[in-house]
């Protein structure tokens, strides 16, 4: 068949968007009309060059909803009509990964998965002159019609507005899933959440969940201020406006470091301040941003002598096919919130503004709506 997408032909350069030809699902694997996608800034990390596993000509987006078209042969959970949300995480509850509790990041077809193509080797999308295009983190949400593993579906329910339940399919899950399965806060904690876009947010908002006591927010943007007071920030800090020491402000104002902090960002420099700022003997710091290729972190081995702990974290820790629906029915029950977060609404010939906005530090969340 033919689609419509935004298709990434190279780094640093905007999308195109195109009518590109797509192969029916293979064995295992199944069609979806992707209704809509979110813009999350690991696309446009990739986009940028700055992703080592990045490749184009790609389809990017991994933050969709949508409806199951046409299913392949053995495919058993999933049938046409069902609504779904892509994974790029998948669930195989099989590998080793999926055996194990201490981690959600399943490695059935992660080699594949990185590489762009299908578990088996090759690429459902092509140029309209057969040149093949890659699929991206399994996903490939930027087109109108994408094919996936069924492992890499949660289905979700039917009733559920899919332009903000795609937001689900990254980063609600991601900063929501930081706090309750990778840190497990506990009420009354106090917690540094440094960035305060689409995940960070989601944090906050995890955090308030959580029961936690002080929320300080950092960023460089105080236009980010409104909305995460709204989600539950109590403090505020703009690293632009500290004199002196950065570390020692946070340390101060959370009364000798915080019990937890999260770094929304990708800059390596932050992930530094937030394992720091970290309380003395306790303090845990979760990395969750994605930082360019070559960028590498470091502090003195003495800030985990004393007790902080480094960790990170994919998709919240969250086991998609498992997890998501029940976001989902949070988000239907009043339990979290979305819509808020939701600033902008694209049609794909307008995908690029997305970028726009986000590089304006304007939009928490552009949907494109196909
Ligand atoms: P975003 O662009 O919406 O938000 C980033 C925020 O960080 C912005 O508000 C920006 O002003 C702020 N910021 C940037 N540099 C800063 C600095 N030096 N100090 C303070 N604030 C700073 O991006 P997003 O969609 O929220 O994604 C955030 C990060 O999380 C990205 O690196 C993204 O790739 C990553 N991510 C990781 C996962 C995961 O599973 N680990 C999932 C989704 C996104
Ligand atoms: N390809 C990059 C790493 C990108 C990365 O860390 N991706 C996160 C999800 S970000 C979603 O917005 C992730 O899930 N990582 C686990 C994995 O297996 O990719 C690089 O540096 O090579
Ligand atoms: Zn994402
Ligand atoms: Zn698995």
């Amino acid at each position: 068949m033919r689609t419509r997408a935004a298709v990434a032909l190279e780094a640093g350069k905007p999308l195109e968007v195109m009518e590109v030809n797509l192969e029916g699902p293979k064995a295992g694997e199944v069609l979806v009309e992707i209704k809509a996608t979110g813009i999350c800034h690991t696309d446009e990390f990739t986009l940028s060059g700055a992703d080592p596993e990045g490749m184009f000509p790609a389809i990017l987006g991994h933050e969709g909803a949508g409806v199951v078209v046409e299913v392949g042969e053995g495919v058993t959970s999933l049938k046409p009509g069902d609504h779904v949300i892509p994974l790029y995480t998948p669930e195989c509850r099989e590998c080793d990964y999926c055996l194990n509790p201490k981690t959600n990041l399943c490695q059935k077809i992660r080699s594949t998965q990185g590489a762009g193509v299908m578990p088996d080797g090759t690429s459902r999308f092509s140029m309209l002159d057969g040149t093949p295009i890659l699929h991206y983190m399994g996903c490939s949400t930027f087109a109108n019609h994408t094919v996936l593993p069924e492992i890499a579906l949660a289905k979700v329910r039917e009733d559920a507005p899919f332009d903000k339940i795609c937001y689900i399919g990254c980063g609600v899950t991601t900063g929501i899933g930081a706090v309750i399965n990778t840190a497990k806060v506990e009420i009354g904690s106090t917690a540094i959440v440094f960035g305060l876009g689409g995940i960070g947010l989601n944090v906050i908002q995890g955090l308030r969940m959580a029961g936690a006591d002080q929320i300080v927010g950092v960023d460089l943007n105080p236009g980010k201020v409104e909305m995460a007071t709204k989600f539950g920030m109590t403090d505020f800090v703009n690293p632009k406006d500290v004199e002196g020491d950065m570390v020692a402000h946070l340390v101060e104002l959370t009364g000798g470091g915080a019990d937890y902090t999260f770094d929304a960002t990708g800059n390596v420099g932050v992930m530094r301040t937030a394992l720091e700022a970290a309380h003395k003997g306790w303090g845990e710091s979760i990395i969750i941003g994605v930082a360019p290729a070559g960028a590498e972190i470091s502090t003195r081995p003495f800030q985990l002598v004393t007790g902080r702990s480094w960790r990170g974290t994919a998709f919240g820790g969250a086991s998609g096919r498992t997890d998501v629906p029940k976001i989902v029915d949070w988000y239907m029950q009043g339990k979290i919130e979305i819509d808020p977060m939701i600033t902008h609404k694209l049609s794909i010939d307008d995908i690029n503004k997305g970028f726009d906005l986000m590089h304006a530090g304007e939009s928490i969340r552009a949907v494109v709506e196909f």
